[in-house]
């Protein structure tokens, strides 16, 4: 059984760039170097490094083009629009030749290496247009990276007549489709791979990538959420809530919401990380707010901390890479069976100043950051309970400053982390019309025979008729950095600019947040119908940083 606003979602018609109603061929534009670390990038793709970027240009003498089919795969965390950058591609292949057909890899790029696929045919795909989720043809956190691997790709490719894979992922995913890119064309198998932009944490964007698919949405979930606690907070006026938002690393996600909602505080990890801030810093500044708020009878409050927000500390951050370096397939580690044996492990290979931070750390927290990692070497950042370390200390700190006659309040706290309620709901109609968009242009892309590329839609902060559409080499967003231990080819994450707009905006005015006068916003739940300034609105971050 559909609900009410499902049956009524199914009839939305996603827009997309005017140029992408009409046939289009593609058009080169300039040669592109890597953002650093261009020699060893060139020498690690000689296939597909230097390419141009391309757009599309009416065409006018447009003939049908030959049949081909294509397979798509879902990678890493879901994302609100998944399902219809699937959609975009489906239409975008029929509209090309009414007999291409697509495959979908089962359970994100596992599918491709075991040869479990299904083809998507028009009916199945109309059961999910607009929908959240990636339940269509499921996602997973397999990493694509050995030749063995690939090859077990390109027999299943063969077998199926595929001539092109796209990948729907985040950085890591879009890497890795580049190196599988690499190896296919350097091998000369007739096999293209294109990639998708997508991850809610927001940081896969950079001068041609103006945004990842599904931030839109999760922001403006977690926003009507933090919303109705702001509400409560002020209706009871007894807690302080202290607020997890996810996001892997960058904090995008914390500040798109304290930029919707205004908090009494947002910390901002990027921010931490160039002050030097220790934790006991951190509690200061939230003890600052929750004093005086607390001596003028305002005993609650909000505080959004990014999930990521270890990672930043530099000590922390220092002590995550030798953890990452240590444990990176270490059996003599993987096969202790008790805590404490892990915990004397790693305390007796530390060096000096990592030994120190982890035994400050509660046992709880520094047992989290020694938990296994992703298949791409990264803590799980997801699993370490940051809000309840803050509100043990933030709690310790009033209680001597009460002893101490400086804080005359009371502190009552709850703690909250929202990332998996936002992660599947229902694409805003800026990502329903974004992702079908990228869809749409990697069907446009693979028929151009291009690999290597992520589809890029661009000037996102304008109505979707002044869109533009295109692709882009992904070797241009490489460069080096260390993974599990060894130095390694990969999109450079977008962090918090602190010189960005939305950065400084936040900046200008979190004073004013976090002081006694009531600053909150109410954003309300995401609305798909009604007047274009509230169903249609793009990120405050995208307005921002795109000066609308
Ligand atoms: P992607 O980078 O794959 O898009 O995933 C992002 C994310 O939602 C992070 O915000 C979060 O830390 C992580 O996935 C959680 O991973 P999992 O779904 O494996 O619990």
């Amino acid at each position: 059984m559909k609900s009410a606003l499902q049956i009524a979602r199914a009839a939305y018609k996603p827009r997309m760039p005017l140029i992408l109603n009409q046939n289009v061929k593609t058009v080169d534009g300039q040669a592109t170097e890597s953002v650093s670390d261009r020699e060893s990038i060139k020498a690690l793709f000689p296939n597909t490094y230097g390419m141009p970027v391309v757009t599309f240009e009416a065409d006018n003498d447009h003939t049908e083009h030959r049949q081909m089919n294509v397979g798509v795969i879902l990678s890493g965390g879901q994302a609100p629009g998944g399902h219809n950058v699937i959609a975009g591609l489906f239409d975008g292949l029929k509209r090309l030749n009414a007999d291409n057909m697509l495959y979908g890899f089962l359970g994100g790029p596992a599918g491709l290496v075991d040869h479990k696929e299904m083809e998507l045919n028009a009916a199945i795909v109309d059961e999910y247009r607009n929908t959240g989720g990636f339940d269509i043809i499921g996602s997973g956190r397999t990493k694509l990276e050995t030749v063995e691997q690939f090859e077990k790709g390109r027999e299943i490719c063969n077998k199926l007549n595929i001539k092109a894979i796209v990948i729907i992922g985040g950085d890591d995913s879009n890497t890795n489709a580049c190196i599988l890119a690499e190896y296919y064309k350097a091998k000369g198998y007739g096999i293209q791979v294109i990639g998708c932009p997508k991850t809610i944490d927001g940081d896969l964007k950079n001068s041609m990538i103006e945004a990842s698919f599904g931030f839109d949405t999760a922001c403006k979930v977690y926003s009507e959420l933090i919303g109705n606690i702001q509400r409560d907070a002020n209706s009871a006026k007894k807690y302080w809530h202290f607020i997890r938002l996810m996001g892997r690393s960058a904090s995008h996600i914390t500040l798109e919401c304290a930029l919707q909602t205004q908090p009494n505080v947002a910390i901002i990890s990027e921010e931490v990380e160039a002050k030097r801030l220790n934790l006991s810093q951190i509690v200061d500044g939230i003890v600052d707010v929750v004093v005086k708020r607390g001596n003028a009878g305002l005993n609650f409050g909000t505080v959004l901390i990014p999930e990521g927000l270890i990672e930043f500390i530099p000590a922390c951050k220092v002590l995550i890479a030798e953890l990452n370096d240590l444990l990176a397939d270490n059996d003599e580690f993987n096969n202790l069976t008790n805590d404490e044996q892990k915990r004397n492990f790693i305390i007796n290979r530390l060096s000096d100043e990592s030994r120190d931070t982890f035994v400050s750390l509660p046992t709880n927290i520094a047992r989290q950051l020694s938990l296994d990692r992703d298949s791409h070497g990264n803590v799980q950042v997801s699993l370490i309970e940051t809000e309840k370390l803050l509100i043990e200390m933030v709690t310790a700190r009033l209680a001597a400053l009460k002893k101490d006659g400086v804080y005359h309040g009371k502190f009552a706290s709850l703690g909250h982390f929202f990332g998996y309620e936002g992660r599947c709901a229902a694409p805003t109609n800026f990502d329903a019309d974004y992702c079908y968009s990228l869809g749409y242009t990697a069907a446009l892309l693979v028929a151009d025979g291009k690999t290597g590329y992520m589809s890029s839609v661009r000037n996102l902060a304008q109505p979707v008729e002044k869109w533009t559409a295109g692709g882009v080499p992904i070797t241009m967003m490489f460069n080096m950095e260390k993974k599990s231990g060894k130095l390694k080819p990969v999109i450079q994450k977008a962090l918090v600019d602190l010189e960005g707009a939305p950065f400084r905006y936040f900046a200008s005015h979190r004073q004013e947040w976090g002081g006694t006068e009531c600053r909150y916003v109410y954003p309300g739940p995401i609305q798909y119908f009604g007047p274009k300034e509230v169903s249609d609105m793009p990120t405050k971050t995208l307005q921002m940083e795109y000066g609308v």
